[in-house]
């Protein structure tokens, strides 16, 4: 397979214009099989300010469209990518190593989210407040908010971008999106599947979306432009510790949603055929690189030696290999830094008294390809690199005998994305729900951690960030409230029974 040639191909039929894949300073790679796929050319910073500005624009019309309108251009984004899905999920695999079906899902989760955005752009609703004021009558009106700026993570490379996109654009924004530096062809992608649902539509303003291709310094011209309010990224913690901070100083807003050190805890009760299925895709599947990745898993006492020797025999068998050639259930990591990552986690782990099977490079005929067979380490207790994201398929699995306990392990880390329970028992299942059950943004049961549906709102607490996107009331996230008091009387109370006749 020439995967160039493959992607340029791809590419052309997406409608991406040839000219912009060569001849530029900025290389890009499949982690397929570590091999160039093309030469862009990166964004001045300078450039990348006046596309902020066109988005600004942009937006000062888009905001006088009602919304069902405006919904109608997400309806037409929708039945964009369900024209290409086909295309846009094997590109996804390409640039970003995924299996097939998890390219393709990839794209039915911006399908599924276009559609709820339209449903949305229905139901924008504000609340009726009771005044204390007679002939008095309040309201809470949504208003859009401006220039939306999303960063976002080479994982998961498209749908991310379509959570805030389709949400912002319904909530009268634009959008200025700067994907990873790892997967901008997706983005070029998106880009020209958005103007063809643009040019459907007919009167949408220029300039609704515009696409930086560029390194960090183009992300921080766009944290950094007083015309973005409203900053949506995707990423590391540190990438987030960096960014919260500088949207911070100017007021603007963040929606961080960052690393994950999702955990599962398994039961004495546990339906244990379900628990090995659900733990085997969420820590092995997407080679360990989805932010909401299964890392940790406490596994009671009583069922250990059932579970783990199991699952460890998934570990050893399970196909690893280039997904697009062969069946293969893993592909390969993004590059050697990943690589990298994922051994240092592993020697610390060993010297930690981790037992670990798996974990080793895959021999390729490419030296520049990442496949490595999923580690699986069981961990006397939870210590460092326990405690810390790696992001690579690394699963500690760890003994517990008190339940309460397994709870405050399970919290004792900095991130809280995503977590899973597997019990039939309600009484710990109710518990791990509960306030002083699991501290993550998402807590399941009987399923796995990561497979999130975009109807949810998506995200988690502490150093995750806080932010929340997709489904349910996300969309608040992306719009300024007023709140708005109507007097319809004929004389002036003041609240709080003040009094101030002049
Ligand atoms: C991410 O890895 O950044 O819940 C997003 C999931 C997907 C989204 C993951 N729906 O695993």
């Amino acid at each position: 397979m020439d995967i160039a040639k493959e992607t340029t191909a791809l590419l052309e039929r997406l409608g991406v214009d040839k000219a912009v894949l060569a001849g530029g300073s900025m290389p890009s790679y499949s982690p397929l099989t570590g091999g160039k796929v093309a030469d862009l050319s990166p964004i001045s910073a300078q450039d990348a300010a006046k596309a902020i500005d066109a988005a600004d624009e942009a937006f000062r019309q888009w905001r006088n469209v009602p919304a069902p309108r405006r919904g109608e251009l997400v309806r037409l984004l929708g039945e964009e990518l369900r024209a290409a899905k086909d295309d846009l999920g094997r590109l996804v695999s390409i640039e970003a190593g995924k299996i097939p079906s998890e390219g393709l899902g990839e794209v039915q989760e911006m399908i599924d989210i276009c559609d709820f955005a339209v449903g949305l752009s229905r139901q924008l609703y504000g609340l009726t407040i009771a005044s204390e004021r007679p002939g008095h009558r309040m309201m809470e009106t949504w208003h859009p908010l401006g220039v939306v700026g999303v960063i976002s993570a080479f994982n998961f490379p498209v749908a991310v971008w379509s959570w805030n996109a389709a949400l912002a654009l319904v909530c009268g924004n634009s959008v200025v999106w700067k994907p990873s530096e790892k997967t901008p062809l997706t983005a070029l992608a998106c880009q020209a599947i958005f103007a063809r649902a643009a040019s459907r539509f007919g009167d949408a303003p220029q300039g609704l979306l515009q696409v930086l291709i560029g390194d960090r310094a183009i992300g921080e011209v766009l944290v950094d432009h007083p015309k973005v309010p409203l900053v949506s990224a995707t990423g590391s913690t540190r990438m987030g510790a960096e960014v919260g901070p500088r949207l911070a100083k100017r007021f603007a807003r963040a929606i961080l949603e960052l690393g994950g050190n999702n955990a599962g805890i398994v039961c004495p009760s546990a339906d244990l055929d379900m628990a090995l299925r659900a733990i085997a895709f969420g820590a092995m599947g997407t080679a360990g690189q989805r932010c909401t990745t299964l890392r940790r898993l406490f596994v009671h006492e009583s069922v250990y030696d059932d579970l783990v020797p199991r699952l460890r025999k998934a570990y050893e068998s399970v196909s690893v290999g280039n997904p697009l050639e062969t069946g293969a259930l893993v592909g390969p990591l993004i590059d050697a830094a990943a690589y990298k990552g994922m051994q240092s986690a592993l020697e610390k782990a060993k010297a930690a008294g981790g037992e670990i099977t798996g974990g080793e490079r895959m021999e390729t005929a490419q030296d520049a390809a990442f496949y490595v067979r999923p580690a699986l380490v069981e961990m006397p207790k939870q210590v460092s690199p326990v405690t810390e994201e790696t992001f690579a398929p690394i699963l500690y699995v760890m003994k517990y005998s008190d339940f309460d306990a397994a709870i405050a392990d399970h919290n004792a880390v900095g991130a809280g994305l995503s977590s899973s329970i597997f019990t039939l028992d309600m009484r710990e299942a109710e518990r791990f729900l509960s306030a002083d059950g699991s501290d993550c943004g998402i807590a399941n049961v009987n399923i796995g951690t990561s497979g999130a549906e975009i109807g949810g709102a998506f995200g988690g607490e502490k150093e995750t960030g806080g932010g929340r996107e997709s489904g349910s009331d996300a969309w608040k996230g992306y719009m300024r409230r007023a709140t708005n008091t109507v007097n319809y009387s004929t004389v002036l109370p003041l609240a709080q029974g003040v009094s101030f006749d002049i």
